[in-house]
């Protein structure tokens, strides 16, 4: 078999890229490790900056997210007791986030892909790469216990932290930089009516909560855990006791509980590999970077990464230029770097950190005292929460 484009992931970036790519014409067949309902299952990010917005837009695969999407124009910060709104779209000239699930988007754009006749393989087995430091590259994997190749001009990595491509480039190739957190995410999603209209991201003397939704009948919740607890440990009860715990009394008392429908750990890392590319290999998404889910950048930036290496292979296959691939991986790296900050910013403002001194204390919420006293700090954290520019 031959393509354009052999796209290695099913996620927000494979499917993003794949219909970007579609639309102008260039094929692409995407090789997923995965079952389409594996793949559907897993509840990740809730929040949609408008740039995501847009490209869903570009492609023809947002008429549910704007039928059932939250658009939000604030959120609040929850510390000593009472709360705080972050007026984004006033800080920010009228822009907002939309509250829509990673999984819906995921769904979106594979049964679009579907519609269009697009090719994916699920459930490819044993893919491995060769031949991308050259310009013939090809893919062979496993369909069905069948050994397949497929031969391309391009390999786009869009398969995610634990993904092949990255591995497969030489070590010495790339410079990786990392931060893993000492603690992780507990999160639950259950139907039951969110706590407020919008997101609140609580530090209390117990550790970081945050209280998000997917929709008016559909919550989803989260609250920093140590990095050995198990999610067997916490039973429903367990989980929505803690919450109340961390939230204000007032909020507390308004929770509505109800049984999960999911309930998972997730740990937290802020990591960065340059370059981005390698010969005719381009990593987007999380195959290249992860941030901590506190700043909601994650899923944000797979499609920014997305977008700048569309625009790069329609050069090459359209304009015959490789002007757009030598540029691919310095102009996402840009991107990349400043929600790395955020978010970890965001991230060393919000959570208790096991070792953190008295004075460390201190300085948290003197720095949190600061930001929602100054219209100036707030528009920093607004700007950024909403989406830099791409
Ligand atoms: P993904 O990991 O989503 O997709 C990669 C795909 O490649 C997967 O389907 C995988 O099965 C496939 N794959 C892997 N190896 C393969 C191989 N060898 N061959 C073929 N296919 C292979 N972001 C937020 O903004 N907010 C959040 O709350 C949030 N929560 C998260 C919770 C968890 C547990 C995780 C892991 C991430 C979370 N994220 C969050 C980040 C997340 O949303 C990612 O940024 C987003 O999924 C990135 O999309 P992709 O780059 O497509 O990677
Ligand atoms: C979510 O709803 O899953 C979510 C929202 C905002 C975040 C992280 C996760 O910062």
């Amino acid at each position: 078999m031959r393509t354009q484009v052999a796209i290695i992931g099913a996620g927000p970036s494979g499917l993003l890229l794949g219909q970007l790519l579609h639309q102008a014409g260039i094929d692409s067949v995407i090789l997923e490790r995965k079952s389409r309902d594996y793949v559907l299952a897993r509840i990740r990010a809730g929040v949609l900056e408008q740039g995501t917005v847009g490209l869903l837009d570009k492609v023809g695969a947002s008429g549910r997210l704007h039928a059932e999407g939250l658009p939000h124009d604030g959120f609040e910060l929850l510390f000593g007791e009472r709360r705080h709104r972050i007026a984004l779209s006033e800080l920010t000239g009228g822009r907002h986030v939309t509250v829509y699930g990673q999984t819906e988007v995921t769904r979106d754009l594979m049964d679009q892909r579907a519609a269009q006749g697009g090719k994916t393989v699920f459930e490819a087995d044993d893919v491995t790469l060769h031949g991308f430091d050259g310009t013939s590259p090809y893919v062979t994997y496993l369909d069905g216990g069948v050994p397949r190749r497929l031969d391309c001009d391009v390999i786009a990595g869009c398969d995610g932290y634990h993904g092949v491509a990255r591995a497969s480039i030489p070590a010495s190739a790339l410079r990786v930089f990392e931060r893993v957190y000492p603690f992780g995410w507990l999160g639950i999603l259950a139907d039951v009516p969110p706590v407020s209209d919008e997101l609140i991201y609580a530090r209390s003397q117990r550790g970081f909560a945050l209280c998000s939704m997917r929709s008016p009948t559909r919550s989803r919740y989260y609250v920093q855990c140590g990095t050995d607890e198990r999610v067997d440990a916490w039973s429903d009860q367990r989980f929505w006791d803690e919450l109340r715990r961390r939230l204000d009394p007032e909020t507390a008392e308004g929770l509505t509980t109800g049984p999960s429908i999911e309930k998972s750990i997730a740990p937290l890392r802020s990591f960065v590999a340059e370059p981005m590319r390698f010969g005719r290999l381009f990593l987007a998404g999380d195959a290249a970077h992860i941030v901590p889910p506190t700043g909601a950048k994650g899923l944000n930036l797979a499609a920014s990464d997305v977008h700048y290496l569309f625009e790069a292979l329609r050069e090459l296959f359209l304009d015959h230029s490789e002007a757009g691939i030598d540029a691919y991986s310095q102009t996402a790296l840009a991107r990349v770097w400043k929600a790395e900050r955020f978010s970890w910013w965001l991230t060393s403002l919000m959570h208790l950190f096991p070792e953190q001194s008295p004075f460390e204390q201190r300085m948290q919420q003197a720095e949190l005292d600061y930001l929602v006293s100054s219209e100036h700090a707030m528009a920093a954290l607004a700007e950024n929460y909403v989406g830099l520019p791409y």
